[in-house]
């Protein structure tokens, strides 16, 4: 039963009394801050309670999610939404004193992720638990998330995000329920009365304690749990080296546990052969599947049935080492066969790839892999050993592929091969992108596993990023065709009826220019800008990297300044805006922050251009700005270098909020164009093959600045020190001589789009009906679509 308002008072200040002995007089906003979020947490436990109960009388199939990113963002707003809360809660609050919306505004980010990859995972745990799905998400608990953003002088500054202090209230620990990890050590073979057993010896220990999320769902009776593992060290061993008078040595081994789970890696611009990181790997796989048997052990009378009732997702290779680990504990704790426990892990264990990016797919070297978890490594040699055998007999026109398809090769464990061996599905995350594993980077594994490899679109949680984000947006359109779409995005195309209904398309702009203002607001505080809120925003926000080409946006803003400058050129007045945080040693990547900043700071200033353009570098983008951000987009940048994006889904979320999408035929944007039509999108750049084309026959930028005055102009400028008087040679020596994602190639097509896009928005009938038909194609691609798909191809097929 829904509390009624005073109920909620009641417990708010039986809650304030027990846990800091004030009344609601003496509180602070902090201690009421963790009242509420205490109150809400014991709301969700006792529900939980209630749907463990039922999950396990029906006996469903589990689904285990296991990902080394979960990008939360915050959670007060989203559980009071989902319970239908809200307004009992703010009036509670209120009655009380104290302001509801300021209190949402102090809880931090659960920034567990880097980008796209962890935002997809907390989406679907929020539209498989809507939809009622027995979905559990495994991470690490770490203590600093993705780190702060700063911006001086132009130059990315990184601080560590402590998000625990102000977090932890939606942290259930479960130390009774903690797991031992084994590291390092010997493994010998012994025999006795069962045969050759493998025993693993001289390990270390690392204590994994659970802390436990729990994930709400809209109209829902379930609440799942998100598992994040804290690394301890054991207390036996600290008491141990204690007694023996070694504190400093005891002290030591204390700091080597925690540091495991102590950071979330920033990088994603290429993989580190880190040792920390193969053990935060190796830590959260190994406690998650230990807990997972134990799950179903406790159910079921042996671990036969576990393709039956359990299926382990594997969120991009990082959590690779399922595969030998569940053959571990198959073998040597619980005495499988090599044959039926290989059958076991085929059957339960399903992957998804995230990009095809060379740098990103993880392999190890080998020496690391033997030193920390040898009983591991000599699993994966036998798997490899077994895999090339079969190659070799059943498939011999793949025998001179073997080497390459191999898990190991050049003293390398290669952790994607390993998944396309055992995984029972593999899949891309956009059409295209699933047609390139398909065609190219896992062909010889499609050729000889047919059907092995398919596609689930991403899709996006439209009642975190619309009904929350955009509560006037989300009220207008349920005036028009009621609430259906809160639980079936597709109901969305209701709206088509309104495309040419002027009343309708006047208060669709209202709406978007009321969430520009509250934009402004935000870059006025936060930036001191002040940026005119009916001019056009233009919004690129993700994570900052070459491929997705932040600088080539940069360049065609420069492009415009000089035309202003140098030929008194007048355009439909701009505000671009960008945020991005970049890798902390990805250089290029910083350097392109500069730049953005600093033609900011040149921009901006200038009075000439004053009125026509603004440049904005939003600091320290996370999930919570994005909140603010996205209702306020017109047009989304998605321009990528074709073929690399695996999908993109900030596009999804400004589409849905209205903006219209500015990009290449990469990743999702495909199925945009798909969805809307060609008149309702803009549409520039090389497609993959003619990138591929271009990319074989040789791309010569030096000839592109040699014959286009237009880009010789920019370029000439920037080389000069006309961006604010500072050096940017490495930005043209870049795209002069390394940039594998050819910005100069498709910077014309690029110019001539933004010129589309600029005399469309002259035009506001025509825009806002662009605008309200890209809103009502959006259904494909909730996040509750996609999970359906997971269910239906994937996880209960
Ligand atoms: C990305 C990259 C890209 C460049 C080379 C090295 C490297 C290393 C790691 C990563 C991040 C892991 C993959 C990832 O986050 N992929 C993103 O997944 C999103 C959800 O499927 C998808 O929408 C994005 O297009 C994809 O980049």
């Amino acid at each position: 039963m829904k509390p009624t308002v005073s109920q909620l008072r009641d417990e708010l200040v039986r809650t304030l009394k027990n846990d800091y002995g004030y009344l609601p007089e003496e509180a602070t906003d902090r201690q009421i801050y963790g009242t509420i979020l205490t109150v809400i947490q014991n709301q969700l436990l006792s529900k939980r309670a209630d749907y463990l109960e039922k999950i396990r009388k029906e006996n469903q199939k589990r689904i285990y999610y296991m990902s080394m990113e979960f990008l939360v963002g915050r959670s007060l707003k989203n559980n009071l939404y989902n319970l239908n809360l809200e307004a009992e809660m703010k009036q509670a609050v209120a009655d009380l004193g104290f302001d509801l919306e300021q209190i949402y505004e102090m809880e931090p980010d659960a920034g567990l992720g880097n980008g796209g990859l962890g935002r997809l995972a907390s989406c679907y745990m929020d539209a498989a638990t809507t939809m009622g799905y027995p979905v559990t998400g495994f991470s690490i608990r770490y203590e600093f998330g993705i780190f702060k953003q700063q911006i001086v002088d132009g130059w990315q500054v990184e601080y560590p995000d402590d998000w625990l202090e102000l977090g932890k209230y939606w942290l259930a620990p479960r130390p009774d329920e903690a797991m031992e990890v084994h590291f390092d050590g010997n493994v010998i073979e012994q025999w006795d009365e069962k045969g050759l057993r493998t025993i693993h010896k001289d390990y270390y220990t690392v204590r994994a304690v659970p802390y436990d999320m729990m994930i709400s769902g809209k109209d829902s009776d379930a609440v799942n749990c998100l598992r994040l593992w804290r690394a301890e060290s054991p207390n036996s061993f600290d008491m141990s080296t204690f007694s023996r008078g070694e504190y400093v040595k005891s002290m030591e081994e204390d700091a080597k546990a925690e540091a495991i789970s102590k950071v979330l890696y920033p990088a994603d611009d290429h993989i580190e052969g880190k040792r920390l990181r193969l053990k935060q790997q190796y830590f959260f796989v190994s406690a998650s599947l230990q807990n997972i048997i134990q799950t179903h052990l406790r159910q079921n009378p042996s671990l036969d049935n576990l393709p039956d009732k359990a299926v382990i997702h594997i969120n991009d290779t990082h959590p690779a080492l399922c595969v030998p680990e569940l053959m571990r504990i198959l073998l040597d704790d619980c005495g499988y066969q090599w044959e039926k426990a290989w059958d076991i892990v085929c059957r339960t264990l399903a992957y998804t790839n995230h990009t095809v990016m060379s740098e990103a797919l993880e392999k190890w070297d080998i020496n690391l892999f033997q030193q920390h978890l040898p009983r591991i490594t000599s699993i994966i040699k036998e798997i490899d050993r077994r895999f090339c055998e079969e190659v070799f007999q059943k498939f011999p026109e793949k025998r001179d592929r073997i080497s390459q398809m191999a898990v190991i090769g050049d003293n390398q464990v290669r952790m994607a091969n390993l998944c396309l061996i055992a995984c029972f599905s593999v899949n891309g995350v956009s059409k295209l992108h699933s047609e390139i594993l398909k065609n190219d980077l896992f062909r010889d594994y499609n050729d000889i596993y047919p059907g092995k490899l398919t596609n689930v679109t991403n899709g996006i949680a439209a009642r975190r990023w619309l009904c929350q984000g955009n509560p006037l947006l989300t009220d207008f359109i349920t005036e028009l065709i009621g609430d259906g779409f809160v639980h079936d995005l597709d109901q969305l195309k209701k709206l088509t009826a309104f495309a040419d209904d002027k009343e309708v398309l006047k208060k669709l702009a209202d709406i978007k220019l009321a969430n520009k203002k509250r934009l402004a607001k935000y870059i006025s505080t936060a930036n001191g800008i002040n940026v005119d809120p009916s001019s056009l925003f233009d919004v690129q926000v993700k994570r900052l990297h070459e491929y997705k080409r932040q600088l080539m946006n940069a360049l065609h803003i420069c492009w415009m300044y000089l035309q202003i400058k140098r030929n008194g050129a007048s355009f439909q007045p701009r505000t671009f805006l960008f945020g991005a945080k970049a890798s902390p040693g990805y250089y290029m990547a910083k350097e392109i922050i500069r730049f953005i900043c600093s033609l900011g700071d040149l921009i901006n200033r200038d009075p000439q251009a004053k009125d026509m353009l603004k440049v904005i570098f939003l600091a320290d983008y996370k999930v919570s700005l994005a909140e603010t951000i996205y209702p306020a987009a017109e047009i989304s940048e998605q321009i990528s270098q074709a073929g690399k994006e695996a999908s993109g889904t900030g596009n999804m979320k400004m589409m849905l909020n209205g903006a219209l999408t500015l990009g290449t035929m990469d990743g999702a944007n495909i199925e945009i164009f798909d969805a809307v039509g060609k008149d309702n999108i803009f549409i520039f750049g090389m497609n993959t093959e003619e990138v591929n084309t271009l990319y074989r026959n040789g791309y010569h930028p030096r000839s592109l600045y040699d014959s286009d005055p237009q880009i010789r102009e920019v370029l000439d400028f920037i080389q000069q020190g006309g961006v604010d008087g500072k050096k940017f040679d490495s930005i043209v020596n870049y795209l002069l001589n390394n940039d594998t994602y050819m910005s100069l190639a498709d910077f014309e097509s690029y110019r001539e789009c933004q010129a589309k896009v600029a005399s469309a928005y002259q035009d506001p009938a025509l825009w806002n009906r662009m605008s309200l038909l890209n809103i009502a194609n959006t259904g494909i691609f909730s996040a509750d679509r996609a999970v359906q798909e997971y269910i239906d191809h994937i996880w209960y097929k």
